[in-house]
């Protein structure tokens, strides 16, 4: 169930586009050019949101988050986010808010960079 749910989340996601059927590395994961991203080394668009923990499931390296609009990208929801640096997870609990920082890989993954306590 938590894993039908979080494949749902995932597939309900602004930026969605099938990985498989997109493999082409170099294509942007999104047409959406309403809006300049943010980025910090000219590669991977990045964006900062605040929200709140579902989740953590460090065990798959991935925090569940409600997140706020992110105008010009993504509605307000609950979607799951790879943690490539477990050490991000470091003081976190179900519940807590946060302010997260997240780039937007090829393949449309979303990987956390920062979270910040609110
Ligand atoms: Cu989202």
């Amino acid at each position: 169930m938590p894993a039908l749910l979080a494949l749902l989340l995932v597939l309900g996601c602004g930026a969605s586009q099938t990985p498989e059927t997109s493999a082409t590395s170099d294509s942007e994961p999104s047409s959406n050019t309403s809006e300049a991203p943010e980025t910090t080394d000219g590669r991977s668009p990045r964006y900062t949101t605040r929200g709140t923990v579902e989740e953590i499931r460090e065990e798959r390296r991935q925090i569940i988050v409600h997140h706020e609009a992110i105008p010009g990208y993504m509605p307000e929801m609950t979607m799951p986010f790879l943690v490539e640096d477990l050490s991000l997870l470091e003081g976190l609990a179900t519940g807590q808010r946060i302010e997260l920082t997240f780039s937007v890989e090829p393949g449309g993954r979303h990987v956390a960079r920062a979270i910040r306590r609110l």
